[in-house]
């Protein structure tokens, strides 16, 4: 059987697209540090947030050198804390939010960053993300949640660590 030169061609360019398709799809899933959101944030009661002992105070506690837990609850319509005032972490640290939600299902997403992720009654959702240089962070919700949804948003302030006061933040 003979193939025609220029059918060989097409063939390999179309081999090339499904191996290009195939890397793509594979660096999608493994390579751009896309994660599930896992159990390992555990559960919540939802009704009774200010009996635990973390988003009781809901803020940001230091856990370690250079490293700091943010506990938020999501709520129609702010993210608490983060809407009435900024959550402030210092720079070059390793943050981890626990983010859950007080009545619907919220998002909780860190504007131009990779972290995203929903905020369940009952779950509690946990990223951990490195800050590096001072700026500021645009938070936002990104799931419907109610009349107000468009306007729920905060803010993610990275300040510089000489002026980081950890003891005003949490609350
Ligand atoms: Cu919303």
């Amino acid at each position: 059987m003979e193939i025609h030169d220029y059918e060989k061609l097409w063939l390999g360019l179309a081999l090339l697209l499904i191996v290009g398709f195939i890397a793509t799809v594979a660096y999608g899933a493994v390579g751009a540090g896309v994660a599930m959101v896992d159990d390992e944030g555990g559960t919540v009661d939802p009704n009774a947030l200010d009996q635990h002992p973390k988003f009781s105070d809901p803020g940001v506690y230091e856990s370690g050198d250079g490293e700091y837990d943010v506990y938020v609850i999501a709520r129609q319509y702010m993210f608490q804390p983060g809407t009435q005032e900024p959550i402030e972490v210092p720079a070059n640290s390793t943050v981890t939010f626990h983010v859950t939600s007080a009545d619907v299902i919220h998002g909780f997403e860190v504007v131009g960053t990779n972290a995203n992720t929903m905020a369940i009654p009952g779950e509690v959702a946990t990223i951990t993300v490195e800050v590096s240089s001072p700026g500021k962070y645009g938070l936002l919700c990104n799931e419907y949640c109610g009349g107000g949804h468009h306007g729920m948003e905060g803010t993610l302030r990275v300040v510089p660590r000489t002026e980081f006061n950890g003891t005003e933040v949490s609350g």
